[in-house]
């Protein structure tokens, strides 16, 4: 039962992925050196998601829109290296998230809602 759930969750999830991907976004243009300067500004950015989970499709498409270059981590996999450091960083499992480091400092953002309102705040 808890394997035919599994299955169902993500095969929905791929579906709706799916039609994301079909749904086109309108990117931020920007000129190269602005978008050079954003591109510094999110080498310290992971989006830490599930491949399929509507949430982390949502802030994909902000990611797309805003035109950034940020990193995705595979934190589904039971047993991987990003969803063992999440659990251990954060106590849970909970995406989409979005870790943020500053030198020594480690922000780890959730809440899909959090996650749009910070980078439209910063990169929009
Ligand atoms: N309110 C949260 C909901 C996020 C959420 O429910 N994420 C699910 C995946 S769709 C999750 O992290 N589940 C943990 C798990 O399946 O282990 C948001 O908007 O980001």
């Amino acid at each position: 039962m808890k394997f035919l759930l599994k299955v169902l969750r993500n095969g929905l999830g791929a579906i709706i992925a799916f039609i994301s991907w079909l749904i086109p976004t309108s990117k931020i243009k920007r000129a190269s050196i602005q978008q050079k300067k954003v591109d510094e500004q999110t080498v310290n950015i992971e989006l830490y998601q599930f491949f399929g989970c509507p949430f982390c499709i949502k802030t994909r498409r902000t990611i797309r829109r805003l035109n950034l270059n940020i990193v995705t981590r595979n934190a589904q996999t039971i047993g991987s290296e990003f969803r063992d450091e999440m659990q251990r960083e954060t106590g849970k499992i909970q995406v989409p998230c979005l870790k943020i480091t500053n030198d020594d400092e480690v922000q780890w953002m959730f809440e899909s809602s959090d996650i749009g309102t910070y980078l439209n705040k910063h990169f929009g």
